[in-house]
């Protein structure tokens, strides 16, 4: 395995497992712990590659199901890549495209060689399978690529779980294989496994260990945030975690605010993705070390400070009052500036927990981020 991650220090004091890193890849290297920026359909939404490049993006993620319904990965590959097609030359990560599946499309048949469905934009019918979505990142040229796994829903049945971890279990080994056959690993491109698990610690740990065995590059928690509540979310991070080689990435997909992201760094995890910080910013919220507040509020009307002081952003310059202004007119002026804005304040924030991992203690620096954060909120 090439030495592409480097664990630069654990911070254990106070009881977490909070870890500081270094990932490299193609297109560069990540500082750890991140947040990825979400660009769906190839583009973050409303915010430009060279304002994600002021505002301190280190990687942003595409979708594998969205971009081969639209344009097609092939079309994609003859134009030179993702990086190319969108104007990034930063790294990207894909996920796969079976979460969406499940989320997205319609009359879904599982098997074992793959899912059958209908595309949610024309009803086309489609299929991906381990070697199907591994073509597909091929194509684009993904830094890290995901395997397909089946994400079960929440609640879940103990023996739908089970099964559910043992497809994911065997995708996984055919995508790795796929990958080191065609050459793909060898050129430095990661795969990254997925653990499932839902809330049973045990299969969660089987899942994590199996996967551990296979020496992935990288390792996702999935199937959490799909809508049980957040202290069992936590525990089911905590309950993969332990079981993932030490000397990997760890990526819990999919998540989350910026307490739930601190909470989680507590528990070992390295790397973050949402779409929320952007979709939440074109209805005109925007975040703040005390708590999140909408600009659409008539108090803001004639508020001449910016959105939060101390973070130093293009935004920054712009009063309340003008960012309200174009919050309530529908401006898309006002989607940009704050998503820039979110986005900074997400990238910021994983900036200062790399600070104080190095400096051994963020144990309570993050335990009086999220009390000033939730106080404020209330
Ligand atoms: N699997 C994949 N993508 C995902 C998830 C998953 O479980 C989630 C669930 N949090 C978000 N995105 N492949």
């Amino acid at each position: 395995m090439p030495d592409h991650f480097q664990l630069l220090a654990t911070d254990t004091a106070g009881g977490t497992a909070a870890r500081r890193g270094r990932l490299r890849t193609r297109h560069g290297v990540i500082e750890t712990p991140i947040f990825m920026p979400v660009g769906t359909q190839g583009t973050v939404k409303a915010v430009t590659p060279a304002q994600l490049r002021e505002i301190g993006a280190q990687i942003i993620l595409g979708n594998t199901y969205h971009l081969n319904l639209r344009p097609t990965s092939e079309l994609i590959r003859d134009l030179g890549g993702l990086h190319t097609f969108m104007g990034w030359d930063g790294p990207i990560l894909t996920d796969s495209g079976g979460f969406q599946v499940f989320s997205l499309a319609k009359l879904r048949d599982i098997r074992e060689d793959g899912i059958a469905f209908q595309s949610h934009v024309d009803g086309a019918k489609l299929f991906l399978g381990p070697r199907e979505v591994m073509a597909i990142q091929q194509n684009l040229g993904s830094d890290i690529a995901m395997v397909i796994d089946e994400c079960p829903p929440w609640p879940c049945e103990r023996d739908a779980c089970a099964r559910a971890v043992g497809r994911s279990l065997r995708w996984a080994k055919q995508c790795r294989d796929i990958a080191a056959d065609s050459g793909f690993l060898a050129a430095g491109h990661h795969v990254f496994a997925i653990a499932q698990g839902s809330t049973f610690d045990d299969l969660r740990r089987e899942a994590a260990e199996s996967l551990a065995a296979l020496d992935f590059p990288g390792y996702a928690v999935g199937g959490v945030s799909v809508g049980e509540p957040e202290p069992e979310m936590l525990k089911q991070v905590g309950a993969t975690t332990p079981f993932l080689p030490a000397d990997k990435p760890r990526y819990t997909m999919g998540l989350g605010t910026p307490p739930q992201m601190l909470k989680m760094i507590a528990l070992g995890v390295d790397m973050f993705d949402c779409v929320m910080p952007t979709r939440v910013a074109r209805n005109g919220l925007a975040f703040t070390p005390d708590g999140p507040i909408n600009l659409r509020n008539e108090k803001y009307r004639a508020d001449p400070r910016p959105i939060c002081e101390g973070l130093d952003n293009y935004t920054a310059r712009f009063s309340r009052a003008y960012l309200r202004h174009l919050a309530t007119t529908n401006e898309m002026l006002g989607g940009t500036l704050l998503s820039m804005h979110n986005l900074h304040f997400f990238l910021d924030l994983m900036a200062q927990a790399r600070a104080h991992i190095e400096a051994g203690d963020y144990a309570g620096w993050h335990r009086a981020w999220i009390a000033r954060y939730e106080a404020g909120a209330a």
